[in-house]
């Protein structure tokens, strides 16, 4: 007997093929008003979830009584109670490896274009602006030989370390949990408290999961402690950072500039404050966005799916107590 399988993000022709041939599947096309209702109607028969973006909290899942696993196409997993979950015995699953170069090479893309001001200038061209050399007034900052302050050193900081040591003869200041020795050795980087990198480093970057430990860990007394020259990126979540006082910082110059990837609420307002800043580069959470990782992604979150719902333990398991 096939499981029931309820899918609220599209795959690729060859993903969906092989799921159809191991289970019932059930595809949510849109996460509006419309498909939101459709998947709770689904609900009910469903042994088996996967998808990403759409918090997936206990009022919804106690509509699910026969739920057995659910894969997140992503590596973050702040969608979802894990207790709730573990609780019920319900496997979660993410995608943790196959996103960690594109998501660090985002980052770095950030950067750059912050630093350089690659948006602004490249508009300046396209919108017949550039009529003499450029001046003063149109300089950015450099990036290579800077201090790369990376905040979180999971596999994405250890990748934008890795960028910033070998790539741009960047020092490397860290804050994570606990001192990672292997790291220090690998890009030369040192550990610091929160606050010294804060004090220290020209780009203070957020590679750092949101947790109730970690939500709203950015504020103003943070922003304060940064110095006028220094850029901030934020390829975390959003809602790791205090966004009222981020714009304050960045409206007051506390800061130079801002790179931005994720946001308090998403999509990103267009009526944001942040949009109407001329020292905010902001992208449309496009951290694994590419084609390549995507797919990758989301085969490894079918193999953790199929896996969970055949009595295997899935790979990428986040909750291993619901494992027994
Ligand atoms: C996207 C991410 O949200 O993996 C994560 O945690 O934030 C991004 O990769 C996700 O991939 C959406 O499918």
């Amino acid at each position: 007997m096939k499981k029931q399988v309820v899918l609220y993000k599209k795959l690729s022709p060859s993903l969906m093929a092989r799921l159809h041939e191991q289970a019932e599947v059930t595809l949510i096309e849109s996460l509006d008003a419309q498909g939101l209702a459709k998947l709770r109607d689904a609900l009910p028969r469903a042994q088996g979830l996967l998808g990403a973006s759409l918090k997936l909290d206990a009022e919804l899942l106690d509509l699910a009584p026969n739920l057995e696993a659910i894969a997140s196409v992503s590596v973050g997993v702040d969608n979802y109670d894990i207790d709730y979950l573990t609780e019920r015995r319900i496997l979660l699953s993410n995608t943790p490896d196959v996103l960690t170069e594109t998501t660090a090479d985002t980052g770095f893309a950030l950067i750059l274009a912050t630093a350089r001001r690659v948006v602004e200038l490249a508009n300046m061209v396209r919108d017949g602006q550039w009529t003499r050399n450029i001046g003063p007034a149109h300089f950015g900052s450099d990036v290579h030989g800077k201090t790369l302050g990376i905040i979180g050193m999971g596999r994405i900081g250890e990748a934008l370390a890795q960028r910033g040591h070998f790539g741009f003869g960047m020092p490397v200041i860290y804050h994570s949990h606990s001192p990672k020795p292997a790291v220090e050795q690998r890009f030369n980087a040192r550990y610091g408290s929160l606050d010294e990198l804060l004090q220290q480093a020209d780009f203070v970057c957020l590679t750092l999961p949101l947790t109730a430990e970690t939500e709203g860990l950015i504020g103003a007394r943070q922003f304060a402690l940064m110095r006028p020259e220094t850029i901030f990126i934020n390829i975390s979540r959003g809602k790791v950072v205090d966004e009222a006082a981020l714009i304050q910082a960045l409206s007051e110059r506390q800061i130079r500039a801002a790179g931005l990837d994720v946001f308090e609420r998403e999509p990103l307002n267009h009526d944001s404050p942040l949009l109407q800043l001329d020292n905010v580069v902001a992208t449309p959470h496009m951290g694994s966005a590419t084609h390549e990782t995507r797919e990758a992604m989301a085969r490894c979150a079918v193999d953790n799916l199929l896996a969970a719902l055949a009595g295997q333990r899935p790979a990428n398991l986040v909750n291993p107590l619901a494992w027994r």
